[in-house]
């Protein structure tokens, strides 16, 4: 080993042992490796293989270069390339094709007939990609030598001046990286507080590009740590890849030169279309950390119902178990009778209910605690290098951990699920919330004693959690429970720990030397070494795969099999799983919160951006973010704002931290009126959201747009991310300061229609100022040139939401026309025995309607509303005969016409004229 090398070794020890990084290496002294040649080059039609040789005397940055690789590249549709640089002389890891499975490269097409080129040089070796119509480059890896070592492979593109990054998260920078030395790391990690600039909980290694000529991605399919670096410190800027561990694997994605959107297509035949989620999803959720016993629950069901506020889902953290154990409930607080009048009772309401499940299991080995027991008969736990059972630290004091890679963890944890959520004799969950699985453990590295760290950091906490609060009165009106246990007698419940034995594992030795644990490029975790909160990085599954190559799938692998345990409760109907960590595919299984925010409006604004991550690029579009934020006491007009903020994410959930004052939407009068206005807007526009979660379903075209996606040519719109469009049309605008009623807000060269008042605005592309916007509005506007189909009203449930009548609303572009879709099912099947697509044509003054009518939505549609009209009409005609004049109203100052259609069933096509 060349002494250079083992310099560099020990000076990346010591600065790991002093938790410094030694990620920042010159980058001319990366420039300066030797990279590699091609040889043996066979160009077929579909693609290229070569043999990569190291070009000149081995650099040994971090470990010895390898000197030989294989490079195989597959034109593998017309938009897609697959470039792969891979050692063939020895296994290397790879991301799992059980976790991720690959799309298909069996039909690969002719090199000629794609949109994009891969192009090389073979000495020394680089290579670009290419638009094959205007040979715009896309991608370059020239000047840049690939190094490609045990556990250090570095690849580097140039970017343009001032590129339009989007994605490589999870972070919270701005949805635009900022193209100046940025560093995106990619390593799961409880990140509390979400703070920007580090490592989150999920991760994303695709980005798109974006240009006045077109829009592009890049996947890098790769699961192990990396630190991805945008630099304007070299002479061009570039993007550079430093990962320590995999192959490289690209997939290039063509995109469009016109539409934006259809490169998040593209990406979604790689990763899978988003799963399809139950109707009633989209209601409201109402959640917190903290709730004190099922009284608490009681309450809130209650006070929700009392104010007006359609609450759809309650939603109970880990406060339910028993000493925090999971699938248990607590005997005193939260009794498994009254857990069961409670989901009784909010089923009868068509209402829902979900629970936490985390994944780490309470260590008990001296038994009698059935979900450790089971999984420990059937041998699932994560094992330390020794073969004993990898301890970690979590909310019930010392755990194992589920080992997803465990031929038997599919049995074992379905098993758990039909057990404690059994609807004859457990909590009949209507979807399943899933956290810490980064995975996350409170265990301080090197974690020599969990056992003692339990005692110190007093795990599981003792209740309750959060005092409680004299003024709250008790409101229950489920009277069935009032009668039957008083909050008196709850409090008043000791709650005992139980002393945990500590003889069975030996003291954990952390070998410095394990490059496993300490790898010699040290990632930009800002939790640390690897293994630091986590689990160790030595830890080798069931199938022998490493956590140091499969820490990143961790969540993505529980969210798979939590999906099919809920699926198998309830065999053919949709489910709700919400995870927080996430990796390429997690969407096609499940939705994501955005986790551990601050009630502070930085958070509030940030939250857009951390959607769209997930909406827009990362097919992942059941998301969103605490309402009212989770950490600190949020205040009046900050949650006011973000309820209205929130009834426009596709995941609407206030969630709340057990040490901050309440903060459900009915604490304050203001915070009332914002949430039943902006769930106004929500649930009349519901079925329209619903039709674009199905076609994102069908074909990954994204439900969240940032506003470029629909104004590509407008470099203005490339930065904006506090407004966006929710669907393709409706555009929203929230008030983004703290005290202000006004907000700055950009409207493109197009036609916009105010939501509420239905009144024309000019977009001059620019931003305008909107003033008095009272704390309980939200501006929203319609983009010209969709048909929306409404619900008349908002309900209290979505149920009832489904038994309203439509009507629609048609909003002409500047040419005059508008068009939109309408696709309505059961609501929950996974495969609908039935469904109904309307499509909707405007021009000329005539809306046309037409469709597959299978599904009988109960329902008909009573008015017509045509925008923008400048005058009176003569008359207007549904089909062949002419509406009476006391249907027709017009008001000359918002240029509404409106007509009363009265079709009482919607089952059949038809037209609207005015002339
Ligand atoms: O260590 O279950 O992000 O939403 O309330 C914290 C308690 C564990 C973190 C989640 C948060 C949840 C909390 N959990």
């Amino acid at each position: 080993m060349a002494k250079r090398h083992m310099f560099r070794q020990f000076l990346t020890l010591l600065l790991c042992a002093t938790s410094i990084f030694a990620s920042d290496v010159n980058p001319d002294v990366l420039d300066a490796c030797p990279g590699y040649k091609a040889t043996n080059v066979k160009s077929g039609p579909n693609g290229i293989s070569a043999n990569l040789v190291l070009s000149g005397k081995a650099c040994n940055v971090f470990g010895e270069d390898i000197a030989k690789l294989s490079l195989n590249v597959v034109y593998e549709t017309a938009d897609r390339i697959h470039v792969k640089i891979s050692d063939p002389s020895a296994s290397r890891y790879e991301v799992p094709e059980s976790v991720l499975p690959r799309p298909d490269d069996q039909h690969p097409v002719a090199a000629q007939s794609a949109n994009i080129q891969f192009n090389f040089t073979a000495s020394p070796f680089g290579f670009s990609v290419y638009r094959t119509k205007t040979r715009e480059v896309l991608f370059s890896t020239a000047g840049h030598p690939i190094i490609f070592e045990p556990q250090y492979l570095r690849l580097k593109t140039q970017l343009g001046k001032d590129a339009n990054i989007y994605g490589l998260g999870e972070h919270s920078n701005p949805f635009r990286l900022p193209p100046d030395n940025t560093t995106l790391t990619l390593w799961s990690r409880d990140a509390y507080g979400i703070p920007s600039g580090t490592n989150l909980y999920g991760n994303h290694p695709i980005y798109f590009e974006h240009r006045v000529t077109g829009t592009h991605g890049v996947l890098f399919l790769n699961s192990n740590g990396m630190d991805i670096k945008l630099r304007t410190d070299t002479t061009v800027p570039t993007l550079e890849y430093n990962v320590i561990g995999g192959v490289l694997d690209f997939y290039f994605l063509a995109g469009s030169e016109t539409d934006p959107t259809a490169v998040a297509r593209q990406y979604a035949e790689i990763v899978g279309t988003p799963a399809e989620v139950p109707y009633w999803s989209f209601g409201l959720h109402q959640c917190r950390f903290g709730y004190r016993n099922f009284v608490d629950i009681a309450n809130v069901i209650s006070r929700y119902a009392a104010a007006e506020i359609p609450l759809e889902t309650m939603w109970t953290d880990i406060d339910y178990m028993d000493r925090r154990r999971v699938f248990t409930v607590d005997p005193n607080y939260f009794p498994m009778e009254r857990m069961r009048d409670i989901v009784d009772y909010l089923h009868s309401h068509n209402q829902r209910y979900v629970l936490m499940t985390d994944p780490a299991v309470a260590y008990l080995p001296a038994g009698g605690y059935a979900p450790y027991d089971h999984g420990k008969a059937l041998d699932v736990w994560l094992k330390a290098p020794n073969g004993s059972e990898s301890l970690g630290l979590v909310w019930p004091g010392v755990t194992v951990f589920p080992d997803w890679f465990h031929p038997d963890i599919q049995q074992y944890w379905s098993g758990e699920f039909q057990s404690f959520y059994n609807p004859q004799t457990g909590v009949d969950i209507d979807g399943a919330w899933i956290d810490m699985n980064e995975p996350s453990n409170f265990c301080i590295y090197p974690c020599a004693d969990p056992f003692e760290q339990a005692v110190e950091m007093d795990f599981p906490p003792p209740r309750p959690n959060r005092p409680p609060d004299p003024n709250t009165p008790i409101f229950v009106n489920m009277t069935t429970l009032i009668r039957r246990n008083g909050e008196d007698d709850l409090l008043a419940t000791p709650y005992s720990v139980q002393p945990t034995s500590r003889n069975s594992v030996a003291l954990r030795r952390q070998d410095a030397n394990d490059s496993l644990l300490n790898p010699p490029y040290a990632i930009n975790n800002a939790q640390g070494a690897l293994s630091s909160r986590t689990a160790f990085t030595n830890i080798r599954h069931a199938n022998g795969l490493l956590e140091y190559d499969t820490h990143n799938l961790y969540g993505t692998m529980m969210s798979v099999a939590t999906r099919n345990a809920m699926l198998a409760r309830r065999p053919g109907k949709r489910t709700l799983v919400i995870t927080r960590s996430t990796f390429p595919g997690a969407g096609a299984h499940v939705g994501k919160w955005l986790g551990d925010n601050f009630s502070d409006w930085e958070h509030y604004r940030n939250s857009i951006a951390g959607m769209l991550g997930f909406a827009s690029v990362y097919q992942v579009p059941m998301v969103g973010s605490d309402i009212c934020g989770y950490a600190l006491n949020t205040t009046e007009t900050l949650c006011a704002r973000w309820a209205m903020l929130g009834a426009f994410y596709p995941f609407m959930r206030n969630h709340n931290i057990d040490n901050a004052t309440s903060q459900e939407f009915y604490v304050w009068p203001s915070v009332t009126q914002a949430a039943k206005n902006g769930l106004d807007m929500r649930f009349r526009l519901l079925d329209y959201f619903y039709t674009a979660f199905h076609r994102a379903h069908t074909d990954g075209t994204p439900v969240l747009n940032p506003l470029f996606f629909k104004y590509p040519k407008d470099p203005n719109t490339f930065p904006i991310d506090l407004q966006f469009f929710f669907g393709d049309s409706i555009l929203v605008s929230p008030v983004t300061e703290e005290n202000a009623t006004s907000v700055q807000i950009y409207l493109p060269n197009d036609i916009f229609y105010d939501f509420l008042t239905l009144s024309p605005v000019r977009g001059q592309a620019r931003f305008i100022n909107l003033t008095n916007v009272e704390f309980t509005q939200i501006p929203v506007h319609i983009k010209g040139g969709v048909v929306l189909p409404l619900r008349e009203n908002s309900t209290m449930t979505t149920t009832q939401l489904r038994q309203t009548d439509f009507e629609l609303v048609v909003a002409p572009d500047l040419d005059g026309n508008a068009s939109g879709e309408l696709y309505v099912d059961d609501g929950e099947s996974i495969t609908p025995p039935s469904s109904t697509s309307v499509s909707f044509n405007f021009k000329n003054g005539k809306l046309t309607v037409t469709g597959r009518f299978g599904f009988d939505v109960g329902v008909g549609v009573k008015r017509v509303r045509f925008l923008g009209v400048d005058k009176t009409p003569t008359k207007v005609v549904m089909d062949a005969k002419e509406i009476g004049k006391g249907d027709i109203s017009y008001d000359g100052e918002t240029k509404v016409l409106d007509v009363v259609v009265g079709a009482e069933k919607f089952d059949k096509a038809f037209s609207v004229e005015y002339h």
